[in-house]
């Protein structure tokens, strides 16, 4: 248990409904009592747990605001520690109010994550499960966030806890090969049960890549000499009128970024300034603008306007290579053609659309599912969300054991074989959180907010 009270504002900074000062730590009830005050007079330190107090929170005799506190007694909290949470009326100034009482009354101010991180210390959550509360509230789609939830009931710990019961069993086994060289268990014994535990790990790993794309997202740029239509494109696949459009070429001078749910995946739009020869200094930092922007993105949509006859611009786009796939969108198809024959540069795929009527646009979400996602619409059943360095111990895990097999079927010395199941082992108790870093720690909780 940890010596000092922590306390922070949970709920977004801004105005809102309510807003929730928390406090955890063995002062939490006394702290808070020291700033509360109940019409008939009740303690705070004196609540049963989990009950609700109506009172008014005091500073120097004066009151901020009007509460509602609720005390929570270790263990069955958040924290496992003593909780109170003060509901306060919302609003920057009476929520900051409150925080600064209680930590004049001697709390200190919470670091990122500090709640969820004293939960895993005293053991009432595991890491995967802390890891899965950030990503619950990080969550950009649907899928993500269902994901997010399997995974905070346990189910990938549970999954790395029998593989690690498996490899300490097989590793078990091996020992007394290696103990009593003519007793002999047999490879043939050993192989098949080696080949399951790394079929269930590659398994793993090949859910952990998909939820990698769920959890990071993609980048999709939208690029295309001016007036083409991007800007009217990026508002039909939002469904919301996001950026400016008008007649005028030229008009979008800066890029600008929405995430859209494509297959569940978040894809980050980004509509970009034209590409022509610059007439003015805000254009041409528009212009560098949308090449750095499909820099960053995973796929370039090219637009190309073919009501009116293809320009020495379109052409120049056509074949840039731009280092990523290029799918050819030929806009405008509502008016006749004047495109002629276009090229197909270095684009993979071609589709027609109107971005004005939105004739065509569920063909090019399907193809963006196509090109960014191999076709295949991700469910939570097929990922699973992890950190990098999660997914690193899982491939070592599946390494380790991948290296056994190969060892067995070489007829390598059973320690020889040990060896790699034991490496494989060691990345699976790290996986469950045994003995994680101080620095694996840190990088976990700090992708919290304060007052989680
Ligand atoms: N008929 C028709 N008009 C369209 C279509 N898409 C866009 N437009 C029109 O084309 C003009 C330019 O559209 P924008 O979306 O602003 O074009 P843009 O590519 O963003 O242009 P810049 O920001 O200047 O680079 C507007 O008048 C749109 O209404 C379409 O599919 N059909
Ligand atoms: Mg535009």
């Amino acid at each position: 248990m940890h010596e000092d009270t922590i306390a922070a504002i949970s709920t977004p900074i801004g105005e809102g409904g309510v807003g929730i000062v928390r406090l955890s730590g063995p002062e939490a009830i006394a702290i808070a009592d020291g700033v509360f005050v109940s019409p008939k007079g009740s303690r705070l330190t004196d609540a049963p747990t989990h009950t609700i107090h109506y009172g008014h929170v005091v500073d120097d005799g004066r009151r901020i605001d009007e509460v509602l506190a609720s005390v929570m007694r270790a263990p069955r909290t958040y924290t496992r520690e003593d909780v109170v949470e003060i509901g306060c009326h919302g609003g920057i100034v009476a929520t900051r109010a409150v925080l600064d009482a209680v930590l004049a009354r001697g709390a200190r101010l919470a670091e990122r994550g500090e709640f969820t991180k004293r939960a895993y210390l005293n053991g009432r959550i595991s890491l995967d499960q802390a890891q899965a509360v950030a990503d619950v509230v990080c969550a950009q789609t649907r899928l993500g966030l269902e994901a997010a939830v399997d995974r905070l009931g346990g189910r990938f710990s549970s999954a790395i806890a029998a593989l690690r019961d498996e490899l300490a069993a097989l590793l078990a086994d091996l020992e007394v090969d290696i103990d009593f060289p003519d007793l002999d268990v047999v490879v043939d014994e050993l192989l098949p049960r080696a080949e399951a535990i790394e079929a269930r790990a590659a398994d793993l790993l090949a859910r952990a890549e998909r939820g990698a794309v769920v959890r990071e997202g993609l980048t999709v740029a939208i690029v295309g000499r001016p007036n083409v239509g991007k800007s009217t494109l990026l508002n039909a696949l939002l469904a919301e009128e996001r950026s400016i459009v008008t007649p005028v070429p030229g008009t979008t001078r800066d890029t600008v970024e929405e995430v859209v749910s494509i297959g569940g995946v978040p894809v980050r739009l980004i509509d970009t300034a034209g590409l022509r020869t610059p007439t003015d200094l805000i254009e041409a930092e528009g212009v560098r603008r949308t090449r750095e922007a499909t820099k960053k993105s995973d796929l370039v949509l090219l637009l190309v306007d073919r009501s009116k006859p293809l320009a020495d611009e379109d052409r120049d786009l056509i074949r840039t290579e731009w280092g990523v796939p290029v799918l050819l969108v030929l806009n405008k198809s509502d008016l006749p053609a004047h495109v002629g024959d276009v090229p197909r540069g270095t684009s993979i795929d071609r589709i027609e659309i109107s971005a004005k009527d939105g004739a065509n646009l569920p063909a090019l979400t399907g193809c963006l599912v196509e090109l960014l996602l191999g076709g295949e619409i991700p469910s939570r059943n097929t990922i699973l969300l992890l950190d990098t360095w999660e997914r690193d111990l899982l491939r070592r895990l599946r390494d380790g054991v991948a290296r056994s097999i190969a060892a067995m079927r070489e007829g390598l010395t059973p320690d020889m074989v040990a060896e790699e199941l034991r490496s494989a082992y060691v990345a699976s108790g790290d996986l469950q959180g045994i003995d994680v870093s101080e620095s694996i720690l840190d990088a976990i909780f700090s992708r919290f907010c304060v007052g989680k």
